[in-house]
């Protein structure tokens, strides 16, 4: 038999063909017949028959026992339980004492973001952490001031332009990040055959690099100079060309006597690109018929990620390249999840509570989690539920979570392993997943090169007992909801309740697609039907709903209806942010700086008990230039201890050339030599965490999302085990 779906790891959302018999998976495929990615998959694709088979994947929920050991129990008592501790906590010390993070495979799970909203506003915490503050909240906040929503959040146009500069990003690895392209090696080849250029600006050369004409190292943290270096030479040599776009553009001015100063020999002193080559970059790139920029995770996880996102924006905007094909362009999705409200307004209403940091549009920075568990003051966190997620592994100094962890009153995970997070859970909640769900990409569907649709039905129902993470999610909130409802007359209560209740996210796919942009539309002989869920479900492959569109100024969601080209909070920022350092600012000349890394065949922190993606030589290493390696006089493969302010790991070194001197690269979601967990990947390749050495006060100050490029740390070699 045959089975047709997305697969649901990565944001390239792979069309897959699964053959199968009874419960028993016989092969995973690429499906040449989706019209998007057109047969292309990765390995990882064929590890969600791993998954599905793995043993050690949880069931049903597990409590811990007294002696540090789990025990299943039903789903009846589990959600008993979690009534029974959640419930005084909240009464004698507020909601907002019950901290939630959610991770990665959220986003990934239509599920989740369905049914996510409704539990977290019964829960009525401010104290909700998400990994989008250790990964791309600068895109968001660049998107909410400069066209008025968050989510407004341009793509490439990978499959029209004649030249991509890339800047932080190794999709040649990734497979693509808020830019839904599956197959990027072809599509960026395919660049390269239409004649155009493919530049890549990185500290280290990548798998990218690789499918580049052209590769510039860079210091990391240093891109901003790097931008407005451009920018300057832009306007200096009159090659701005807004186009169309000039009519509804505020604050251009603004733009251009922001970075008047910054000359490209300032940009090459910070940036190690020399100015004769940013001038060459910037020319090039403004007159290119059509061009665009695109900047990921090495952008936006660093001090300056917010500013980084906004000047990619604006280089975009002055040089024509926006709104149009070939240039960053926004998608028109089936399902509009932005409704035509704006987020303006909603950055800064709170904040957390030992750092002061400003929630942004209902997150708080996760880099301040830890310390509001750990707090003594008002505002400290007592309860935590994490879902999908294994913040110990994800975000800055590990070491100082699991310590928070420990101390808390409560804690509830919802995952599908005991891992580094969840392990110190009380209980653990584990969700169907992969093959045993049904899923529409709510996000990734809007982030993608083309206007698609697909809905992957479920392929195997869940084990006996198991539940969906929607299910779950419904059952915590009506409970959450019994015992501190919203109050009005019960009969209307009820009501609510009851259609609550007889929610699922299809159903709310449903009516997103009848409501969307392709759904029902009225002419003047009547209503029609457009994209229906039941077309959707005919069209096993997917349906292809053309190329990106231009959306403005339509689309744009600011109170006068332009973009905002130079926002004040951010030109301020950027002002201060490129006046020369003083002395004090000076780094540490024996430090290296440390930079991540991503491998085709890993997935953040989990998927590591997958052994056909673990094979191979070990992928945990750091990273260091030949001149450094000889300078320190170590030897390929030697163990080295790498610390920081935070803590110190250990793991060998490797050699090579593709790596800027004095920066290193250590991968992050190894470390799993932490006890106690029932992944057995822990002796196939523990690893060591890069986010035991992740400085958690080094973030981002505008966004406050964490800035993991650019931190400082020492290497020795590593006294020998005793
Ligand atoms: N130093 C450094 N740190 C980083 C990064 C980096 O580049 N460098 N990258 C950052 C980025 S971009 C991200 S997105 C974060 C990721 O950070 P997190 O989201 O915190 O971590 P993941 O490794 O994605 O963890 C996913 C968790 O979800 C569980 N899981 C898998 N499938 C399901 C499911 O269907 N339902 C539920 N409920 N759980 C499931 C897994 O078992 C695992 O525990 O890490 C960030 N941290
Ligand atoms: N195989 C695989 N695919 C994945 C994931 C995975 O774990 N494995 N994770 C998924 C997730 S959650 C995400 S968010 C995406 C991320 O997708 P990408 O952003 O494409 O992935 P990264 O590998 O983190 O790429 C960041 C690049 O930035 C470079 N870099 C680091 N610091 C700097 C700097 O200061 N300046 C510049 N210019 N470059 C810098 C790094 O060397 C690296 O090559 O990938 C997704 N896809
Ligand atoms: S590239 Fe991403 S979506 Fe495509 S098969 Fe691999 S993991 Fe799945
Ligand atoms: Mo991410």
């Amino acid at each position: 038999m045959k089975h047709y779906r997305s697969c649901n790891l990565c944001e390239a959302i792979c069309g897959l063909e699964i053959e199968y018999e009874g419960r028993t998976v016989r092969s995973i495929r690429g499906d040449r017949q989706d019209p998007f990615s057109r047969g292309h998959i990765c390995p990882k694709a064929v590890a969600l028959k791993d998954i599905y088979e793995d043993p050690a994947r949880l069931k049903k929920p597990v409590r811990k026992t007294a002696g540090g050991g789990w025990r299943e129990i039903s789903w009846a008592a589990a959600f008993d339980e979690i009534d029974a501790r959640l419930g005084p906590l909240r009464r004698e010390f507020g909601n907002h004492t019950v901290g939630v993070y959610l991770g990665n495979p959220t986003v990934h799970s239509y599920g989740a973001m369905t049914f996510n909203r409704a539990f977290l506003k019964a829960l009525g915490t401010r104290n909700i952490f998400t990994a989008t503050s250790v990964d791309q909240l600068p895109h968001h906040f660049a998107a909410h001031y400069m066209f008025g929503h968050g989510m407004l959040l341009p793509v490439p146009d990978i499959d029209r332009t004649g030249h991509m500069l890339i800047m932080g990003a190794n999709p040649g690895a990734s497979n693509g990040s808020m830019m839904t392209a599956p197959g990027m090696d072809t599509r960026l080849k395919a660049i390269r055959r239409r004649g155009g250029k493919v530049v890549l600006i990185d500290p280290r050369k990548t798998e990218t690099a690789g499918l580049a004409d052209e590769h510039h190292f860079i210091r990391p943290g240093s891109d901003i100079w790097l931008l407005a270096g451009m920018l300057h030479v832009i306007f200096r040599d009159k090659l701005e060309r807004p186009g169309r776009l000039s009519g509804f553009i505020a604050n251009r001015n603004r733009l251009e006597s922001v970075i008047d100063f910054m000359t490209p020999a300032m940009a090459a002193e910070r940036t190690g690109i020399k100015a004769t080559a940013i001038e060459e970059i910037a020319r090039t790139f403004a007159t290119s018929e059509r061009a665009v920029c695109y900047g990921r995770m090495g952008l936006s996880t660093q001090a300056h990620g917010g500013l980084c996102q906004w000047l990619i924006n604006a280089l975009n905007i002055v040089t024509g390249n926006f709104d149009q094909p070939g240039g960053a362009m926004f998608s028109l999705p089936a399902v509009d999840v932005i409704r035509g409200r704006s987020t303006l307004g909603k950055a800064g209403r709170w904040k957390s509570a030992a750092r002061g940091l400003p929630e942004f549009n209902g997150d708080l920075p996760v880099s301040a989690l830890a310390e509001d568990i750990l707090h003594s003051g008002e505002g400290k966190i007592r309860a935590l539920i994490t879902s999908a997620g294994n913040p110990v592994l994800s975000t800055p100094n590990g070491r100082q979570m699991e310590k928070a962890m420990e101390s808390l009153d409560f804690m509830l995970s919802i995952d599908i392993y005991i891992n580094e997070t969840t392990r110190h859970a009380d209980l653990i909640l584990p969700p169907a997943t992969g093959l045993e769900t049904d899923h529409y990409d709510l996000i990734f569907n809007m982030l993608a090169v083309r206007n698609v649709a697909k809905y992957s039905p479920q392929l195997f129902r869940p084990q006996s007992g198991s539940r969906h993470d929607w299910q779950i999610l419904r059952e915590l909130t009506r409970r959450l909801e019994k015992h501190h409802g919203p109050k009005g007359p019960a009969r209307r209560r009820g009501f609510r309740q009851r259609l609550k209740q007889s929610l699922s996210p299809a159903r709310v796919l449903a009516l997103g697609l009848a409501l969307g942009p392709y759904g029902v539309w009225r002419s003047r002989s009547g209503f029609f039907s457009g994209l229906t869920l039941r077309k959707l479900k005919k069209a096993v492959h997917g349906i292809d709903l053309g190329p990106l569109a231009p959306r403005l100024p339509a689309a744009l969601l600011t109170p006068d209806r332009k973009i905002d080209i130079a926002p004040a909070i951010l030109a301020n920022r950027l002002q201060k942010v490129l006046a020369p350092p003083d002395s004090a600012d000076r780094a540490d000349p024996d430090a290296f700086l440390l930079i991540g890394r991503r491998h085709v065949r890993s997935n953040n922190s989990w998927m590591h008990n997958s052994a056909r993606l673990m094979k191979g030589k070990n992928r945990c290493t750091v990273m260091m230039h030949k001149s450094d390696a000889a300078r320190l006089t170590l030897s390929d493969g030697q163990t080295v201890a790498v610390r920081s302010r935070t803590g110190e790991i250990r793991l060998p070194v490797e050699i090579t050339e593709d790596i800027m001197p004095g920066v290193i690269s250590i991968p992050h979601g190894y470390g799993h030599d932490r006890a106690n967990t029932n992944i057995p990947v822990a002796e196939a390749c523990p690893g060591a965490s890069i986010n035991d050495i992740t400085d958690e006060r080094l973030i981002d100050e505008l966004t406050g999302n964490a800035a993991f490029s650019g931190q400082p740390v020492k290497i020795c070699p590593a006294p020998a085990a005793v």
